[in-house]
């Protein structure tokens, strides 16, 4: 099937659905006869990224190698999901400047931390909070929210599915 090579890009907190999400877009997408390849970035901390921590600086080259690993990859001609807390706007903005125009689609996963802190599946947000990590997003690391994302989700009160379908409704609608 012909398709227009892309990067889906999930930026967002820990816990904030980003992964759940961009599964559920990806299994769509690829059902319709797409090519797709899902990055996620705590995945590729076990290989890639093993080398890097949490701290400012580890944070940028993450997003960096992130983004130039998609980029490859749109060119390739793949259609990309990436998932990323990357929460630097000059990171975000570096990847974006990385792909042709219209081939990069951020999508804001914004997830009250309050929410995010009562799922806590992992348990790091307690960690976090009893002083057993640091540099935790959210909790004693910033996240700088997108001033203007391709899409916005507000999660609250939605369902992981929904929010999917908001995903493809805008693809849908950009690729026909
Ligand atoms: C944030 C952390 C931290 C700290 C471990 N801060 O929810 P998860 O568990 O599965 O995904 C998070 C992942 C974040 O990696 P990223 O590569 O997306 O981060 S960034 O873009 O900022 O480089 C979380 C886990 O790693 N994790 N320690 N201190 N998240």
């Amino acid at each position: 099937k012909g398709q227009q090579p892309l990067c889906l890009w999930f930026t967002g907190l820990s816990g904030a659905g980003k992964s759940t999400i961009a599964n559920l877009v990806e299994r769509k997408l690829a059902a319709q006869g797409f090519h797709t390849y899902l990055l996620d970035g705590d995945n590729l901390r076990h290989g890639l990224n093993v080398d890097l921590g949490f701290t400012a600086e580890s944070r940028v080259e993450n997003v960096r190698r992130v983004a130039e690993v998609a980029h490859l990859m749109v060119d390739a001609g793949l259609v990309v999901l990436v998932c990323v807390i990357s929460p630097f706007a000059g990171e975000r903005d570096f990847a974006r400047r990385r792909f042709a125009e219209g081939e990069f689609v951020e999508v804001f996963v914004d997830t009250p931390l309050a929410d995010c802190e009562e799922r806590d599946p992992k348990g790091l947000y307690a960690k976090a909070r009893a002083g057993r990590i640091s540099n935790f997003t959210g909790i004693d690391s910033p996240y700088e929210r997108p001033a203007a994302p391709e899409l916005h989700l507000n999660t609250e009160g939605q369902r992981a599915e929904q929010l999917a379908e908001q995903v493809l409704a805008y693809l849908q609608e950009r690729l026909g």
